[in-house]
């Protein structure tokens, strides 16, 4: 059997067209079977965009970056990585160190999530994220001119590192309706990196769009934003599929509020950084969220980019302190 048929035959496990070889899709160490995933349906992008989002509660755009530049903005994240020690040489190779010496350089919470700002809002990384490109097609999304928010959710996720299982609605809901995420892949994304992955249909679920809707993560901290189903349970009690791709460095993910979405687990076994910003998106006639907008964004809590876990050196977990 050739490895395109392989990965078609969504048995029990799923081929790792990169790696050569049968990949691990884990959510929190417990391996996901290949009959509960799907691959992505790659959208058009020279067709109906918002018929196309309606439809899928997501676009999964190739080709729509520069690879040149999404490469730009890798080595620069990876520069500024080698700089406190997280990633080993040749730098290139985007190979976790496990030590760090961010907290050396930068000990106080502020100074970390100034540098995590710095990182997040470095040239080439913007060059990608908010640039003429991506930006184009938000405009025919939309059918209006887009605008976007000026905070970014840049992610270097480490190996055992993975995001829960969400919608992004909670966290960013006091603007646009009409507001998307867009999700680039700033690092090649083998399925064995930690893949986003959406619930097929999930943007149609109107109990966990109750559970949600209006619940606001700064106004209301008691009550948590991620959905604390576990994903496999959720799947199968929904008769959904967990839907995810390979990512190169011209493709970019587009989803809804709604869409509930999380990361399998970066199972890389040389300490690959799977890289990954999420910017969003919206019409520039609606009403911005003001917490992620203007020149400083004040995020979660008035925080910045300290709110985010990406500001902790890489070889921590949990948040900020
Ligand atoms: O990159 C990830 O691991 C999570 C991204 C995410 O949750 C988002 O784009 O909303």
């Amino acid at each position: 059997m050739d490895r395109l048929s392989l990965i078609e035959k969504a048995g029990s496990e799923i081929f790792d067209l990169k790696l050569n070889r049968v990949s691990d899709l884990a959510i929190n160490g417990v391996i996901v079977s290949g009959t509960s995933v799907e691959k992505l349906n790659v959208s058009n992008v020279d067709g109906d965009l918002a018929a196309q989002l309606d439809r899928d509660g997501y676009l999964l755009l190739r080709g729509v970056h520069d690879i040149a530049e999404v490469e730009a903005a890798r080595l620069e994240i990876l520069q500024r990585l080698a700089e406190v020690g997280e990633v080993n040489e040749p730098i290139e190779n985007g190979l976790a160190s496990g030590t760090s010496r961010r907290r050396e350089y930068y000990p106080t919470i502020e100074d970390l999530g100034d540098f995590w700002r710095s990182v997040s809002e470095g040239e080439a990384v913007r060059a990608v994220i908010h640039g003429p490109r991506i930006t184009k097609v938000m405009n025919r999304l939309f059918g209006v001119p887009a605008s976007h928010f000026t905070f970014a959710w840049l992610r270097a996720m480490t190996p055992g590192r993975a995001s829960p299982l969400h919608v992004d609605h909670p966290y960013m809901n006091r603007g646009s309706k009409r507001l998307v995420t867009c999700w680039t892949p700033l690092s090649p994304i083998s399925l064995n990196d930690g893949p986003l992955y959406i619930l097929r249909d999930s943007h149609r679920w109107s109990d966990i769009r109750q559970q949600f809707e209006g619940h606001d993560v700064d106004r209301d901290p008691s009550r948590p934003g991620h959905i604390e189903e576990n994903p496999l349970g959720l799947m199968e009690r929904k008769n959904s599929k967990f839907l995810t791709s390979e990512f190169s460095l011209s493709d970019c993910l587009v989803f809804g509020m709604f869409t509930v979405h999380g990361s399998f687990d970066n199972n890389s076994e040389n300490g690959l950084i799977r890289l990954s910003c999420d910017t969003r998106f919206q019409p520039g006639e609606d009403i911005m969220d003001e917490r992620f907008s203007g020149r400083d964004p004040r995020a979660h809590g008035g925080l910045g980019y300290a709110c985010l876990s990406a500001a902790l050196p890489l070889n921590e977990t949990g948040t900020l302190r």
